[in-house]
């Protein structure tokens, strides 16, 4: 299958760019993985010639170049905008543009909680390494388990319950149920004791999650070596430390 996109991510984790990989899949859309065929030096020497070049650049990975089509060369990056933006080239849109907009409104709010669930182990600061913000991760943990997940959890569960499902649209897949699969996957991989405490009080978000499972291009890249494991590189770490029921 040729690849119309280059994806630009770090290598050797999931990270922000396993959104995007997710929605690929689904879409049944082929992608070269640029920093994987190469390497991250490679990634940091295209950011560093984007950044140099005419366009408007990205600030940090993940982005999406095009790569055939009156579009070739654009590069598109923010998880959420280059979900709106696949979306709309390969027609998974509503044809309501207000719907189109509050499945990007909770595609953000998924981008806000991605931000807490790494700042849980960089709550002082990403240019630290954990180690010497242990005791302030210890303290964000607590408070991200006790109160943040929930709140969005309600939240997420309440928008699947405006149609039947097991999507938040009903029978048609979105952006937004790609991923909250992943949201929940890596939640179950950082606080496998509180996941496993208050999953049932989300009988929805688990059920859009099982589906999205069985979306056929989905299933397939779940399977292949191309979905690398979890690890403590990335944004849902598992330090036992952090996690209680
Ligand atoms: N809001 C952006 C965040 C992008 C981001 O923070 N990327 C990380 C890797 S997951 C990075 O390399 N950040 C470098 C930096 O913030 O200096 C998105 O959703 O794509």
């Amino acid at each position: 299958m040729s690849a119309p996109y280059d994806l630009w991510y770090w290598p050797s984790i999931q990270g922000r760019g396993e959104f995007v990989r997710l929605y690929l899949a689904a879409l049944g859309v082929a992608w070269r993985d640029r920093a994987r065929t190469g390497d991250a030096q490679d990634l940091v020497e295209d950011m560093e010639a984007r950044e140099q070049g005419d366009d408007f650049a990205p600030y940090a990975p993940p982005y999406l170049v095009v790569r055939e089509g009156d579009d070739e060369g654009f590069a598109i990056a923010q998880v959420a905008h280059i979900l709106a933006f696949l979306t709309d080239r390969h027609d998974r849109g509503t044809g309501d543009l207000k719907t189109d907009l509050h499945l990007i409104q909770l595609q953000l709010t998924i981008t806000d909680i991605v931000a807490e669930v790494h700042d849980v182990h960089h709550p002082v600061s990403g240019g630290l390494y954990y180690e010497d913000q242990k005791d302030a991760a210890k303290r964000a943990a607590e408070a991200f388990r006790e109160e943040r997940v929930t709140k969005y959890f309600d939240h997420f569960e309440t928008a699947l319950g405006k149609r039947d499902g097991p999507y938040v649209l009903g029978n048609e897949w979105s952006h937004f149920d790609t991923s909250l699969f992943q949201l929940v996957e890596g939640l179950r991989y950082a606080f496998p004791q509180r996941m496993a405490a208050i999953e049932s009080a989300y009988p929805r978000i688990v059920a859009c999650r099982d589906a999205v499972a069985e979306i056929e291009g989905v299933t397939r890249y779940l399977d292949s070596d191309e979905r690398i494991a979890f690890n403590e590189d990335g944004i849902f770490r598992h330090y036992p430390e952090l996690d209680a029921a």
